[in-house]
């Protein structure tokens, strides 16, 4: 397993996004997921499954401090006594006594960002995290967050896959020092049949999604896909025995289009 490492974080490469699992098949496949060597677990408060990633960690035998647990802040809790207690409330359900990283899930123009930052920070300096971070922030938010942030930030976490740039916001990142976490990572499998992927996961036997994970983590990303599947979960983690060259590394990056991003809402900011 390889690690992106930024302000003082080691997050895993690869991890296990969770977004739409819930109930018995989300702990199965948690469960699944630390048993076949992932150490790098992401939820959410918004996700409603808290509660069975915790049991599954616990399930899996793997020593917490060998596992990376996200999770996320929603945006109704930004205010800052609010956010304490949100993130009090994840800790209950993830029944830990704190995580790896906690991260603001989207921005929220209705609370001013100075507030939110300083209590996401009094959150780590509380030890109710190891790390804080924001997710679906745009350049200028990230620069905003990062001037305002009592304590470092150690990523954003954002879509990210071949068929969308984020050129700028990978930039950024790199500037200030914090990883970029891709979710959606294989374009909710839309790359499968993709020509391109096909043709150079045959060079290497592999699949489009493996050349589509490789393509990221290669490129200093760590990349979150999330699947109900177990077969799926070993395919997506058999990606650290290959590599791909400049020109294919290139050719990937050429499949980004105006219209790639999957995940919109009418509260997102305007995106770079
Ligand atoms: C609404 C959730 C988006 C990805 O975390």
């Amino acid at each position: 397993m390889l690690f992106v490492e930024a302000n003082g974080a080691k997050i895993p490469s690869l991890g296990l996004g969770t977004w739409e699992l819930s109930g018995r098949t989300c702990a199965r496949v948690v469960e699944q997921a630390l048993r076949l060597g992932y150490r790098h677990i992401d939820t959410a408060q918004v996700y409603e499954n808290e509660r069975e990633v915790g049991d599954a960690l616990r399930a899996s035998g793997v020593r917490r401090d060998d596992v990376f647990v996200t999770t996320k802040v929603w945006t109704n809790h930004f205010a800052p006594h609010d956010l304490e207690r949100s993130v009090k409330e994840s800790l209950a359900r993830l029944r830990l006594p704190f995580v790896d990283l906690v991260l603001l899930h989207w921005p929220n123009s209705h609370v001013p960002l100075a507030e939110t930052m300083g209590a996401l920070a009094h959150a780590k300096q509380m030890g109710l995290t190891r790390h804080i971070g924001v997710s679906n922030f745009t350049v200028a938010l990230v620069e905003e967050a990062v001037a305002l942030s009592p304590e470092p930030l150690v990523c954003d976490q954002v879509e990210y896959h071949p068929y969308l740039d984020q050129a700028k916001v990978r930039a950024v990142c790199d500037q200030r020092g914090l990883a970029l976490v891709a979710y959606s990572p294989i374009a909710k499998g839309r790359i499968k049949t993709d020509q391109t992927l096909v043709e150079i996961g045959r060079a290497h036997r592999k699949t489009p999604a493996q050349v589509c994970l490789r393509w990221l983590v290669q490129q200093n990303v760590a990349a979150i896909p999330r699947t109900s599947r177990v077969e799926r979960l070993s395919e997506n983690i058999e990606i650290f025995d290959f590599e791909l060259s400049d020109d294919e590394m290139s050719r990937i990056a050429g499949l980004a289009h105006p219209r790639g991003r999957l995940t919109d809402f009418g509260f997102a900011p305007k995106w770079d």
